[in-house]
């Protein structure tokens, strides 16, 4: 950001300033720079006439009374002769304007990763979760998804929102409905996709030659281990990634490029004897530490498995509707973790704070009028009044509970009424 605050007539000279700035770029290794103007209107000054023309790829400033300028962009032609050390500092520049807190580069040499990958899927934890076993790979070798890739750019996006309902309160009564921290906003794809898509752009305006591909949990990436490479944290017991300054509430994110930048280090690990994670786990899915069996998970039991979720693992889930954030909470490292400034990602329709028998009544409209943009719309109806007829089933005793499940004994989805019944029978024999 340049500012310029005297001689404003004279600093504003066609000619003048865009010869200095391109000029000062090139001494920096950059083949020209895009110039645009930002008036403040506190200062009095207006624009005056078109501030703007292109000439011979250059943006040129018009004759105008401003008191300030910004530079938006520098334009790299030629990839071979640009500073990637200066190129990386920008690019962690214009992740942070866009809102992401975290920001690495690694290589692409996944190959210690690798056998962790095969044997997780050797041993089936992936469950249902064909995709995971799909793409041979490709998951552990970036440029065999995307030819050309040399590096990627890992990005970390805080989620907790500031002002949700205290998670163990909510935990803590079993007639209301917990929804995990990620899912009470705007469905973070969406999100994130489209802030990576923008930060990719402006390399791609920046970088002549520049090829990427941005991802967000939508690809075969193993993306927590990229970030642990990329120096956004470490590989926590419950295999999360995790930082000091973050905790672990935070989405990850990736563009994928053809460009050498300098990488990133690791960080050390933080966890020493911890177990937290591990000991709190309602259906001992971590098996063993850095090691999940997704098939006990209640991330994977509420949202990804499609059919009846097994009835020894029911009573454990407790009123946990979509997903489960235990082995976070737990964390000691999420004492220091910010809450979100995202808009998007603030609690929608009361979801931080609501009774299992009022989301239950919702009929399949409802669900989708109230839903729409949410991560939870993805489930759909069906396995929404699965999950919750699972949680008043694991509630307290009560005639509201035992009303609500019989209205919907009669429901069209053999799904939804096995385990409309089988919730009644624990409603009834309390
Ligand atoms: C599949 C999946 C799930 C599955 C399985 C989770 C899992 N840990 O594998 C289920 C549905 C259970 C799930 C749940 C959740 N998920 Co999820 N999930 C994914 C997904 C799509 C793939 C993860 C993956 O590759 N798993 C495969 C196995 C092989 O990987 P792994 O456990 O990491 O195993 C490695 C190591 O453990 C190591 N290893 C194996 N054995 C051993 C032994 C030793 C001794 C050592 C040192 C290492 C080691 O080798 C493996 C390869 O590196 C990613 C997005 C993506 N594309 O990466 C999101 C992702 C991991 N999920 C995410 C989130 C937020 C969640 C939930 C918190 C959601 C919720 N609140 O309900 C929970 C958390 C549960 C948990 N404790 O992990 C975020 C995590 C962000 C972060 N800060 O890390 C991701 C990155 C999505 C995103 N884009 O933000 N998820
Ligand atoms: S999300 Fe819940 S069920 Fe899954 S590993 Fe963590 S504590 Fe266990
Ligand atoms: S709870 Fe403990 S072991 Fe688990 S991730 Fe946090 S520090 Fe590591």
């Amino acid at each position: 950001m340049v500012w310029f605050n005297q001689s404003i007539r004279r600093t504003f000279h066609t000619i003048s300033i865009s010869e200095r700035i391109q000029h000062t770029s090139h001494q920096c290794g950059f083949a020209g720079a895009k110039i645009s103007m930002q008036v403040y209107n506190h200062s009095g000054f207006k624009l005056r006439g078109e501030p703007v023309g292109k000439l011979d790829g250059r943006i040129f400033v018009g004759k105008s009374q401003v008191d300030s300028a910004i530079i938006l962009s520098m334009h790299i032609r030629n990839p071979q002769q640009a500073d990637y050390g200066a190129l990386a500092l920008q690019i962690r520049a214009w992740a942070h304007e866009l809102g992401f807190q975290a920001v690495g580069i690694c290589d692409t040499d996944l190959a210690a990763a690798e056998n962790g990958l095969l044997e997780w899927l050797a041993l089936g934890f992936h469950g249902e979760l064909d995709y995971m076993a799909k793409h041979g790979l490709k998951r552990s070798r970036p440029a065999e998804l995307l030819p050309g890739t040399v590096r990627v750019i890992s990005l970390g996006m805080n989620y907790a929102p500031a002002d949700a309902l205290d998670s163990w309160q909510v935990l803590a009564e079993s007639a209301r409905a917990f929804i995990s921290r990620y899912a009470l906003g705007r469905d973070y794809h969406k999100v994130l996709r489209n802030r990576l898509t923008r930060l990719a752009d402006k390399i791609r305006d920046a970088v002549a030659g520049f090829n990427g591909r941005i991802y967000s949990d939508s690809a075969p990436v193993l993306e927590v281990e990229l970030a642990n490479k990329a120096g956004l944290g470490w590989r926590g017991k419950h295999t999360l990634l995790l930082s000091r300054e973050h905790g672990s509430w935070f989405f990850l994110g990736e563009i994928y490029i053809n460009l050498p930048l300098p990488v990133d280090n690791p960080q050390q690990e933080h966890c020493g004897s911890c177990t937290r994670c591990i000991d709190v786990c309602p259906t001992r899915a971590i098996v063993a530490p850095y090691r999940l069996d997704a098939r006990r998970c209640i991330s994977y039991l509420t949202i990804e498995l499609k059919g009846s979720i097994p009835v020894e693992l029911r009573p454990l889930m407790a009123n946990r509707i979509y997903g489960c954030d235990d082995c976070q909470l737990v964390c000691p490292w999420n004492g220091f973790a910010q809450s979100t400034v995202e808009p998007d990602f603030a609690v929608r329709h009361g979801l931080d704070d609501i009774s299992l028998v009022e989301l239950f009544a919702w009929d399949e409209s409802e669900f989708r009028t109230k839903l729409a943009g949410s991560a939870i719309y993805r489930i759909g109806h069906e396995q929404w009044l699965r999950n919750i007829a699972v949680a008043l089933g694991n509630a307290a005793k009560s005639d509201e509970a035992i009303f609500a499940l019989k209205l919907r004994a009669v429901h069209e989805s053999e799904l939804v009424r096995e385990h409309v019944e089988w919730a009644l029978k624990q409603q009834l024999n309390k």
